[in-house]
């Protein structure tokens, strides 16, 4: 049963401060090359840095370190979100997104209605919100073109959950007064999936302090260790490089592919709306990327006109939010991804955005709640542009970026729930 908080037992409670003491191994690296051999020892290569990467981990991942024969050094960095972070903003739990969505969709049942990829390992709700003016049957015999935003294949990456669920509120809340916004829900169907993993989200999540660092999902792995990385368990390239066969390790790819439910579900769903599914926008974060395929190998993508696609929508959308565009194996190989099962299998535009900071040392996973909302308004614009494109990406090879796209965005408020609202006992 949701509690409100009054203040001022908000700050009497372990909302007050964020004291999470991690490890940061730091390995150098200057090579795509050197990068995937560390890669492919298990380990999430959290950042990269032109001449070495950072991990975030426990002893377990020191001594991964150490048995890899690997140089590293390890640093301390402690997460700490004063007073002011927090009353600024804040990252949601799973039954406050699950509440969101539903209420949008018993507040708006004329273009939203809450919906789920599927059931979690756990039984959770994998929640999905579709939003659109057209009606289910029409939008079937009408081929209606739809889209897919999701979030949180990764457990500790809420900010990818809060940016797709902003985007919800955003399209929703501008329906009827902007006309662009009407236009796009009117001749889409827009679909909205902002946590694939909620059984990891809901483990790492602690009421308004940073978590856990958790990244796979909850199933647990014959030989005592827990979770599988969803981002590894895609049925396209699975079990190539940069994805670990060892269940410890933070990139175990799972037993076999697609042995995971909650991408069973995804792909399931991905594969039931492809005829007129287009287009994927998978958000993680953090490094401020836009990501494109290949995931699993260095080759480009074969097909020339594909590959003016990706660049020409990748620096299009990197113009808005200055992140940087590249192809993901550019930064390591990583096999199983995403993107790569809807590019490679289904033939969709698929972008990985790895979103805001930039660094581990500026919040990493944990970004200050003060944040959300900014990260989230400069990447409306790629949204909002994926949108736009859902029924053939490859018009913006022929066709110039609607005016309407390239002004200034009529900023109005956009109305999430109030901070009291959303915080949870
Ligand atoms: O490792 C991942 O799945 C993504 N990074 S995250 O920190 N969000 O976990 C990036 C995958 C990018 N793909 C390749 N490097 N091939
Ligand atoms: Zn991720």
């Amino acid at each position: 049963m949701k509690k409100i908080l009054t203040t001022a037992s908000i700050l009497a409670s372990s909302l007050s401060f964020a004291d999470v003491t991690r490890y940061i191994f730091e390995v150098p690296a200057a090579t795509r090359e050197e990068r995937t051999y560390i890669a492919n020892f298990g380990f999430a290569l959290d950042e990269v840095q032109s001449d070495r990467v950072f991990i975030s981990g426990t002893s377990y991942d020191r001594d991964l370190l150490n048995r890899s024969g690997l140089k590293f050094i390890e640093r301390k960095y402690q997460d700490r979100w004063e007073k002011a972070d927090v009353k600024a903003g804040t990252y949601r739990s799973y039954n406050s997104v699950v509440a969101s969505l539903q209420n949008l969709a018993s507040n708006h049942p004329e273009i939203a209605s809450y919906m789920v990829l599927g059931k979690s390992f756990e039984g959770r709700d994998q929640p999905m919100l579709r939003i659109s003016g057209v009606n289910p049957g029409q939008a079937e015999s009408a081929k209606t073109p739809a889209i897919l935003y999701q979030g949180c294949h990764h457990a500790r990456e809420h900010l990818s959950v809060e940016v797709p669920l902003r985007f919800a509120e955003y399209l929703i809340n501008n329906y009827a007064s902007n006309e662009s916004v009407k236009n796009l829900v009117d001749h889409r169907e827009i679909f909205i999936a902002p946590i694939v993993n909620p059984d990891g989200f809901f483990f790492d999540y602690t009421n308004g302090i940073s978590g856990k660092n958790w990244r796979k999902n909850r199933h647990p792995n014959s030989g005592g260790s827990m979770g599988v990385d969803l981002n590894r368990n895609y049925g396209f390239g699975w079990g190539g490089g940069g994805a670990s066969d060892d269940p410890n390790n933070d990139t175990y790819r799972g037993p076999s592919s697609f042995s995971e439910i909650e991408i069973q579900n995804v792909r399931d769903f991905v594969k039931s709306k492809r005829h007129r599914m287009n287009s994927v926008m998978d958000f993680h974060s953090f490094s401020e990327l836009i990501l494109y395929p290949w995931g699993y190998q260095y080759d480009d993508i074969s097909n020339a006109k594909d590959v003016q696609v990706y660049n020409k929508m990748a620096h299009q959308m990197a113009s808005w939010n200055n992140y940087t565009a590249e192809q993901a194996s550019d930064l390591y190989i990583a096999s199983g991804v995403s993107v790569d099962y809807f590019y490679g299998e289904l033939g969709m535009t698929a972008f990985t955005f790895e979103l805001s900071p930039n660094s581990m040392f500026g919040g990493g996973f944990y970004l200050s709640p003060s944040k959300i909302e900014s990260v989230f308004t400069s990447n409306l614009k790629p949204m909002l542009y994926m949108l736009e494109y859902a029924d053939n990406p490859a018009r913006v090879l022929t066709e110039s970026v609607p005016s309407w796209l390239l002004n200034n965005l009529d900023q109005k408020t956009i109305k999430t729930a109030s901070y009291e609202d959303l915080i949870e006992k």
